[in-house]
């Protein structure tokens, strides 16, 4: 037994680690200039399906009509398919300007500073195009509604799997809380950006595999813009007619343990969904981890200023209680020193209320990756709730940047080869590679890799 569990051991490592090239498909930058207009529909067509066949960003809604940012090339399809418009771009044309350009800030569009999901795919992309040698973008799945995940892989070899730690920063579970998209953004940017004048930066980038991916509830997002602002779940559409699956409940790990940490009813705001992973948006997460080496990760919400870690399905400890907590205190510790503002910190389960299928325990609890979830300012609904300013995103991104490259820097300190959860460990005695591998011809790869 033990001979086999190594084996089957050394195989995942292998296939982990030393098999170049990675499952997941990296997406190519598009050529050439994009040219946008904006368009007004009237507020009275299928707006949500015109939607789903056409990437539109919202930039108004205004006396019956919506107003959307899109590129010219697709304003044929979008007649053809049978919708009027009016055309809108002189608007919104800053003077001696002829054409709105990629990144263009429209002042006042619905999400102001924020990051729509066009803007951030736009980001993204920029940002693999401009640090080719340091970032790579991939897309682990795609959401109910056909829209990216996007995953932006940050090290200094991205295009290859290299046997080094990986930290994954997630944003945007819940659509409502915008700040936690831009955070990981932001952090990600940072990096790219200081790589060449910081040796800190270099040295992180060098030794670790960063995977940034700030939004993993697309859909989510984009209607809590342009529909419902509290907007908090996925747009999945539930048996009983109600909307959304509460992703942060529809992880793996003990999902459905009680009726207290996730509900089973569709309507409630903490539904479970149908079964683990019914979603596609939490399908992308577990193939992220299921690809790759992420030995810790931050998975960032808003509000409340927490630093909460395993076990959130029980109020009991977890093995590593206590490098989770001293780990959650230092990361406190440097976020207070940067603006004053004081993040408690806890077990999930204790500090704040029971969840159950959430990312953190599943990540551990498959794993072993040392899951945090960050709960960003403010630290209640007096002080705004979920609406931060659009002023407050630089001072939260600010005072979460030394906590993060903290954790980033203990990862790569501690590493030594990747963490087997007893879970996983048992699969593999099972002889389950399925369970570490999403993909059968990443599997093919790492066997022939083993036995060679
Ligand atoms: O309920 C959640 O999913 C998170 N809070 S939020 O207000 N952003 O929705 C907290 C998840 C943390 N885990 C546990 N409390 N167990
Ligand atoms: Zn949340």
């Amino acid at each position: 037994m033990r001979n086999k569990l190594a084996r089957l051991s050394f195989i995942l490592l292998l296939s982990l680690s030393t098999v170049p090239g990675t499952p997941t498909p990296a997406i190519s930058v598009e050529a050439g200039p994009q040219i946008f207009e904006v368009i007004a529909v009237e507020a009275g067509q299928d707006i949500r399906t015109l939607r789903l066949n056409f990437p539109l960003d919202p930039v108004l809604a205004e006396g019956g009509k919506v107003y959307f940012l899109v590129e010219r090339k697709h304003l044929k399809a979008i007649q053809e398919f049978g919708y009027s418009f009016t055309l809108e771009t002189a608007r919104f044309e800053q003077t001696g300007k002829k054409f709105l350009r990629p990144g263009t800030k429209i002042q006042g569009g619905l999400n102001g500073a924020y990051h729509s999901y066009l803007e951030l795919a736009a980001q993204l992309k920029s940002l693999a195009a401009s640090y080719p040698g340091l970032a790579r973008l991939y897309i682990p799945g795609k959401s109910l509604e056909n829209r990216n995940i996007y995953a932006l892989k940050i090290s200094d070899r991205p295009g290859q799997s290299e046997d080094e730690p990986g930290i994954a920063l997630l944003g945007g579970h819940h659509a409502r809380e915008w700040v936690s998209v831009e955070v990981p953004l932001l952090i990600g940017r940072y990096l790219l950006e200081n790589y060449e004048r910081e040796a800190r930066v270099r040295d992180i980038v060098n030794s670790a595999e960063i995977w940034i991916v700030p939004l993993v509830n697309p859909d989510g997002l984009e209607y809590s813009i342009l529909n419902y602002r509290l907007w908090r779940k996925n747009r999945r559409l539930n048996g009983d007619g109600s909307y959304g699956v509460d992703l942060n409940r529809n992880y793996a790990y003990q999902w459905a343990y009680d009726d207290l940490g996730s509900s089973p009813e569709p309507s409630s705001a903490v539904y479970r969904g149908t079964g683990p992973v019914s979603e596609p948006e939490t399908e992308a997460v577990r193939n992220l981890f299921q690809n790759h080496r992420i030995q810790s990760a931050i998975s960032y919400h808003s509000f409340s200023q927490l630093i909460l870690y395993p076990w959130g399905y029980l109020d009991q400890p977890s093995e590593e209680e206590a490098l989770f907590q001293s780990l959650a205190e230092d990361m406190a510790g440097l976020i207070s020193q940067v603006n004053g503002r004081v993040y408690q910190t806890g077990r999930a389960s204790a500090s704040l209320y029971l969840t159950n299928g959430d990312f953190t325990d599943w990540a551990y609890g498959f794993f072993r990756t040392l899951a945090f979830t960050v709960e960003l300012p403010p630290v209640d609904l007096l002080q705004g709730g979920f609406l931060n300013s659009e002023s407050d995103i630089d001072l939260i991104f600010r005072e979460n940047l030394p906590a993060a490259l903290y954790l980033v820097e203990r990862t790569i300190a501690s590493y030594n080869g990747t963490r087997l959860s007893p879970l996983l460990r048992r699969e593999l005695e099972k002889g389950n590679e399925s369970m570490v591998k999403s993909r059968p011809d990443a599997a093919i790869r790492g066997r022939r890799a083993g036995s060679g």
